[in-house]
């Protein structure tokens, strides 16, 4: 079994809603992820993605019956705090989160596609790049950019991060690849419906941090 493998994503049901308490069983897997990357750089984005799903899950837990859906959540607050929202509470947290795991899905499907540098195959800088570009960078001013240089240059060898994404598995590299393809299905479709709910609700904000 893999490591995505065992924490898949649930498929949508029609309505696109996203059930609140799966999905954050299924993020809550992820930090322990950044502890196979090595480096001591990865710790703060452990944290920060840490502190979004902790901050989600305690705005559910006060609720759970209200919040079955993560749309609940966003509206409710968008009730409770009309003059500060969307930059409070779960839903800034959640917009947060979001775009480190689009992140993800750009790099997964990036290294799902093939897509190398032909002088270093080896290396996963091209697809960081790209998934920064795609989903970061537009959000971040110089210091934390400068932050992502420090991870760029601590990002592991290709063969490495395949074998990382299998728990350290000796999976062969098409094996690891075939892994990723499927965790992406409803991975993908997971994180555009976060997407597409701040958008049709007007809560998505374009400051830099
Ligand atoms: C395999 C190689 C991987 C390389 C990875 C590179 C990743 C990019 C590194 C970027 C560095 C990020 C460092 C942290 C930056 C944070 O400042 C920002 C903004 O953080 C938000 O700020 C908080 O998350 C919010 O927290 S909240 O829950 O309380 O709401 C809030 O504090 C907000 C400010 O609030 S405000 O003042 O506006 O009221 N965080 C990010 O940019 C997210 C970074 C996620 C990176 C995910 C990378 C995944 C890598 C996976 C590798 C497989």
């Amino acid at each position: 079994m893999t490591l995505l493998l065992d924490n898949e994503f649930q498929p949508l049901p029609p309505d696109k809603a996203v059930d609140t308490k799966l999905f954050l069983e299924t993020v809550s897997h992820l930090p322990s992820f950044f502890d196979c990357l090595g480096s001591s750089v990865f710790g703060l984005i452990k944290s920060d993605v840490n502190g979004n799903i902790t901050k989600i899950k305690a705005v559910y837990l006060k609720d759970p019956q209200r919040y079955v859906t993560l749309q609940d959540i966003v509206e409710a607050e968008r009730e409770a705090h009309a003059a500060q929202w969307p930059k409070i509470g779960a839903t800034l947290a959640l917009m947060w989160l979001k775009r480190g795991l689009r992140f993800i899905q750009v790099l997964l499907q990036s290294l799902a596609d093939g897509e190398k540098d032909p002088n270093n195959p080896n290396l996963i800088k091209v697809n960081v790049i790209k998934a920064y570009e795609e989903a970061l960078k537009k959000y971040h001013g110089w210091v934390v950019q400068k932050i992502f240089s420090a991870a760029l240059c601590a990002a592991p060898y290709r063969s490495n991060f395949l074998k990382a994404l299998s728990k350290g598995e000796e999976a062969k590299e098409e094996d690891c690849l075939a892994n990723v393809r499927q965790f992406l299905v409803n991975y993908t479709a997971t994180v555009d419906a976060i997407y597409e709910m701040y958008t049709s609700l007007n809560a998505e904000l374009d400051y830099t941090v």
